[in-house]
């Protein structure tokens, strides 16, 4: 997976990507980062990338043609038209079926932007796709750039020492992972769940399902809609309802 990322902030980037985990991954050579500064390709002696909005308002608009020439730099060294994410509140919202939606590409470039945002036709001309990482609004795109490139760096085979962590990860199959203990079995009076340590792995496995359905349903029961579940499943999900609607009435 080759990432390029069209900012006014490669620093920001580099510092954020090339460490830990993902800045293995760049040392092993499963993954490439290029930084692209829009900057170099202001088209003006002040070397600015933005201007007024047409039509007035407030803040500034990053120019189409400094972020379009960035853009060039890149799709001219490649085989074929990469596609272009745009970080932007206005986008799909991305997710974890996204990001293993995206791992499959080969050659991925994010387009951040600043200010206001950025000049809706070049937007028009070089975005596959927009994408948000929530309904809130960042000053750049290059924090929304790190959360993609991160989550779907996981998905690229290799990154992870442990291939399959990332089969067993929170929204895996729409549920949430169980809960994770390490040493020591009692920390501050609180002992690990003695499933944990009988060495019965299929009495593990079940006990860990049953937690991703558990707190699936007490916290995001929306997810369980899109979820494989088996009769087992159904059967524990029911189990605890009537618990739950029994303790309702309890009270
Ligand atoms: C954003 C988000 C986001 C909007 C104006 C960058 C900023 C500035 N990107 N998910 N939420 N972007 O707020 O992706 O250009």
């Amino acid at each position: 997976m080759n990432f390029h990322v069209l900012t006014l902030f490669p620093d920001m980037i580099r510092d954020g990507f090339e460490t830990s985990i993902t800045g293995k991954a760049v040392e092993k050579g499963l993954l490439t980062l290029e930084t692209v500064n829009i900057r170099d390709f202001s088209v003006n002696k002040h070397n600015r990338v933005d201007d007024y909005p047409y039509g007035g308002g407030a803040g500034m608009v990053m120019q189409a043609e400094p972020v379009c020439l960035a853009y060039e730099s890149v799709a001219s060294r490649l085989p074929k038209k990469p596609k272009v994410l745009y970080m932007s509140p206005q986008g799909r919202r991305f997710d974890q079926a996204m990001a293993q939606e995206l791992a499959e590409e080969e050659e991925l470039v994010l387009l951040c932007g600043h200010y206001e945002g950025i000049d809706e036709r070049v937007l028009e001309e070089i975005v596959d796709e927009e994408v948000s990482i929530g309904d809130y609004v960042l000053t750049g795109g290059e924090l929304a750039a790190l959360v993609i490139m991160d989550a779907v760096s996981r998905m690229v085979g290799g990154v992870l020492h442990n291939e399959e962590s990332a089969q067993f990860d929170s929204f895996h199959d729409n549920l949430l992972e169980y809960p994770q203990y390490s040493r020591p079995e009692v920390w501050r009076g609180k002992a690990v769940p003695p499933i944990l340590l009988s060495g019965h792995h299929a009495n593990v496995e079940k006990w860990r399902r049953e937690q991703s359905l558990l707190r699936t349903r007490m916290r995001r029961p929306d997810l369980l809609e899109g979820a494989a579940l088996t009769k087992q499943d159904r059967r524990f999900l029911r189990e605890l309802d009537q618990s739950l609607s029994g303790k309702d009435e309890e009270t």
